[in-house]
């Protein structure tokens, strides 16, 4: 007799009972530094000089408190968590086709790895000094490859990062330019390669929707289609023409259960693509002005105020949510879900919030169609 070992790794979506998660560290960081896909700037509107090297004791160790705390808040609610390897990403890195003066963080797995269904996607990351992002968690990749039998393991097509992968001046568009070129959705990244960070991606059963941004471009949806659906899945690409920096969907779209999504006021979809989500019975619920502005945002955090929309699923009525995002909380509670408040601010300068920070790997649940109406 045959005993069936049960799956370590299955999700589908980000809304089914969570089960199994990763949960970023911040050991090891450093300032994110300038390079072709990323001009970071401090949140004053000085313009004064970004830091570099590492980030402070101070800074690290207030960050892992917080992740620390999540990691607990998640065991008390049943979910296995897990951390990747401590880093150094302060070093140098030279490669045949790049060079960067220095790494940035193992804080955000959510950027590096996603899981649909049985398998783990590595991305292939779209900027240099997050090349070699996955290596803190190849530990944890392996363990799921020597205990799961039916685990898919895929590490996408490494690009070159050469300086040709990049239009480097986009960095310099005035305003105007921008809003001239909202329509054409070409960002620091050229169209050459196969491009994408995991973030841009959001799963719903048999349907992967794509962000195409400054960190996903074409040929990365390309592959992502031509990989994905020979499984038997459907991917549809999206866009947010306002938004003139768009890194990451996790902030922008964001399904919280079956027929609810929420979306950024500031950030439309494209005219024309909200007619999947509608005919298919889904909800698209604005979220509520954050609590924080953009200027108020802290010093070194390079994401937007829209971080108060990065929350993460636990079951589709309880909600993981930052403590002091409480229009958020109203809005949510008013929906019926349970919201779990943690302490996060201290994250935020390391690219994201509670979303970004963790990287789900087991849910219940299967590869459920929640567009039974697409066309084509
Ligand atoms: N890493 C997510 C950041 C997205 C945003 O700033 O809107």
């Amino acid at each position: 007799m045959t005993t069936a070992v049960p799956p370590l790794v299955n999700a589908w979506n980000e809304w089914d009972p969570l089960e199994e998660i990763i949960v970023g560290r911040a050991d090891g960081a450093a300032f994110e530094p300038v390079e072709p896909g990323s001009r970071p700037q401090l949140r004053d509107g000085s313009g004064g000089p970004f830091p570099t090297g590492p980030k402070p004791d101070d800074m690290v160790k207030g960050a892992n408190e917080e992740l620390d705390h999540l990691a607990e808040v998640l065991k008390g609610y049943g979910v296995t968590v897990r951390r990747p390897e401590a880093f150094d990403y302060t070093t140098s890195v030279k490669a045949p086709t790049f060079e960067v003066s220095n790494q940035y963080c193992g804080v955000c797995p959510r950027d590096v790895l996603i899981t649909i269904g049985n398998e783990i996607i590595e991305a292939t990351m779209s900027r240099r000094a997050r090349f070699f992002e996955y290596l803190p968690y190849r530990p944890l990749i392996y363990h799921y490859w020597n205990n799961d039998p039916k685990m898919v393991w895929t590490a996408a097509p490494k690009p070159s990062m050469a300086d040709d992968m990049y239009r480097q001046e986009f960095w310099d568009w005035p305003l105007e330019k921008r809003h001239a070129e909202m329509h054409n959705f070409e960002f620091c990244v050229t169209q050459d390669e196969v491009v994408f960070d995991a973030a841009d991606m959001s799963r719903f059963g048999r349907d992967v929707i794509v962000q195409e941004s400054m960190t996903t471009n074409r040929q990365g949806i390309n592959w992502l289609r031509r990989h994905l659906e020979p499984k038997g899945l459907r991917v549809h690409t999206v866009h947010f023409p306002l938004d003139f920096f768009p890194s990451h969907i996790d902030c922008t779209f964001v399904p919280l259960r079956p027929g609810l999504i929420l979306t950024n006021p500031d950030r439309p979809l494209r005219e024309g693509e909200e007619r999947l989500f509608l005919d298919n019975g889904w909800e698209l619920l604005d979220a509520p002005t954050p609590s924080t502005d953009n200027h108020e945002m802290p010093l070194y955090c390079q994401s937007s105020k829209w971080l108060s929309m990065n929350v993460l699923s636990i079951a589709p009525d309880v909600v993981v949510c930052e403590e002091q995002e409480k229009p958020m909380h109203d809005l949510l509670e008013e929906r019926g879900f349970e919201v779990v408040k943690v302490p996060f601010r201290k994250v935020y300068e390391y690219g994201g919030s509670l979303h970004c920070a963790t990287w789900d790997v087991r849910r219940t649940g299967g590869a459920e169609d929640y567009f039974p109406n697409v066309k084509g």
